[in-house]
């Protein structure tokens, strides 16, 4: 069972919540609980015994350093993002490049509810109900080429709009990467929406991704680019400190400058829990690491 505080649930909560219930169980008639390949999320496949963090804290307390550092400060300054209209351009190493409208794009792939861990490398978490489209589904259609071996997204780029683009705390536009295994993994989504509802502009709307066994830097926010290609992308993070690696898979061996990454403190909790390899998903990623040490992967 969902543990949840009874004053957090309002009526579109509860609905969303009847169908991940129901979506679980006819998983487990069906034998297809665990199975990777039907692209359900291991938070899904085990029973849930974590609660799931308030829509308050999922949506003010947020790392979107185009408009700010202080967490607390971007549901208000992020108003001014406009997510429509918008256009996703899906192009570089693929046999059908194009350009889609969101809302084309939700229409062509129908979102699916999934439940994640999010793990940011400051050490605190959150779990997450959100509305995504598996990116697998995405990438098929645009067919990579035999040549596409990684994945880059960009973000938005405008600061009449993002006033912290106005300032060099990182290197614009944000911009980050995952190998094409990575991309074509079932629990890698492009989040539209959370708890049912659209997207909120504070957590990157229209469109972001969704990395669970990744720190939380990785899921990048308000995409505007997708692009294929053979070379590793310069991501964002790496130029800007040496504790954030391409990879950044979430090892709870590592210490970096700020710190060990053994525990972490989950959103609306007063006591920290032990961090798990991989955010909890190693079952279904460590394949993709074979041979997993901290210095190659991070
Ligand atoms: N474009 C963009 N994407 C971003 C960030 C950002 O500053 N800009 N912050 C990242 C970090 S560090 C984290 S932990 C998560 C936070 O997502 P949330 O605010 O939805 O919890 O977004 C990630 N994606
Ligand atoms: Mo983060």
């Amino acid at each position: 069972m969902l543990i949840r505080r009874p004053a957090a649930i309002c009526p579109s909560e509860i609905t969303a919540e009847a169908v991940y219930m129901a979506r679980r169980r006819f998983l487990r008639q069906a034998g297809l609980l665990g199975m990777a390949g039907v692209g359900f999320s291991h938070s899904q496949a085990e029973p849930l015994t974590e609660a799931l963090t308030s829509w308050d804290d999922i949506t003010h307390y947020n790392n979107f350093y185009e408009y700010s550092s202080d967490k607390h400060a971007v549901a208000t300054l992020a108003q001014n993002l406009a997510p429509r209209p918008w256009t996703i351009s899906i192009e570089g190493d693929v046999a059908q490049p194009r350009v889609i409208d969101i809302d084309q794009l939700l229409r062509q792939f129908p979102a699916q509810q999934r439940i994640c861990r999010l793990r940011c490398i400051e050490g605190w978490s959150m779990v997450i109900p959100w509305d995504g489209i598996p990116l697998s589904a995405l990438l098929a259609a645009a067919q990579p080429t035999t040549n596409a071996r990684f994945v880059k997204f960009v973000s938005v780029h405008d600061p009449a709009r993002f006033y912290g683009q106005r300032r060099s705390t990182l290197a614009w536009p944000y911009t980050e990467g995952l190998t094409l295994a990575e991309a074509m993994h079932p629990l890698t989504l492009l989040a539209t929406g959370l708890y049912g509802k659209p997207l909120p502009n504070q957590n990157g709307a229209p469109l972001r991704l969704v990395v669970p066994w990744k720190y939380g830097f990785k899921s990048i926010k308000s995409i505007v680019t997708i692009r294929l290609q053979h070379e590793q992308p310069q991501t964002t993070w790496p130029l800007a400190s040496a504790d954030y690696g391409f990879f950044a898979n979430v090892d709870p061996r590592a210490s970096y400058g700020r710190g060990s990454q053994s525990r972490e403190t989950r959103i609306g909790e007063l006591h920290k829990r032990p961090t798990r390899p991989f955010n909890g998903y190693a079952s279904e990623v460590a394949h993709l690491y074979p041979g997993h040490d901290v210095d190659a992967y991070r």
